[in-house]
């Protein structure tokens, strides 16, 4: 009899732990395919100053949301920036809020907007992963993964 009692139990808490936390949390935009591009010629003498990341950033709620700041703990600094030609010269913006429309998703590439990571930590190689915490209006945040990458790859 015990034993039984106690198996049930027991799948009712594993049931109750997987479903609580998904059940309680609000529903955030995802970050998905995320990558940083390693400066050309690698790390191995010295740290760049800063890199680029890029990815999608994708909400899926029902509900628009709006990036307003992000940070790593694997950089000094970062932010969202975008591209622009002007006058035929590549030029780069700060994107200070970045607004996701329900459903809607913004593109990170080469060439358009991209968050720009300063001052990096000494210990980042290919295949680290970097983690970028996304602060939302609102005052939520979202955590998204970004695998360094030689920018042949
Ligand atoms: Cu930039």
């Amino acid at each position: 009899m015990h034993a039984i009692a106690y198996r049930f139990a027991a799948v009712f808490a594993f049931v109750f732990v997987l479903s609580a936390p998904v059940g309680a949390k609000e529903c955030r935009p995802q970050v998905i395919e995320g990558w940083v591009r390693m400066p050309p010629g690698g790390m191995a003498k010295k740290v760049p100053p800063m890199m680029a990341g890029f990815g999608r950033i994708v909400n899926r709620c029902a509900t628009p949301a709006t990036i307003v700041s992000a940070g790593s703990p694997s950089f000094g600094s970062v932010e969202l920036h975008e591209t622009r030609i002007v006058d035929g010269i590549s030029r780069m913006r700060p994107v200070p809020r970045l607004r996701l429309a329900p459903d809607g998703a913004a593109v990170l590439k080469p060439g358009g907007m991209h968050l720009m990571l300063m001052r990096p930590g000494a210990t980042l190689k290919p295949g680290s992963r970097i983690v970028v915490e996304f602060v939302l209006a609102g005052g939520g945040t979202l955590l998204g993964e970004f695998e360094l990458r030689r920018p042949e790859l």
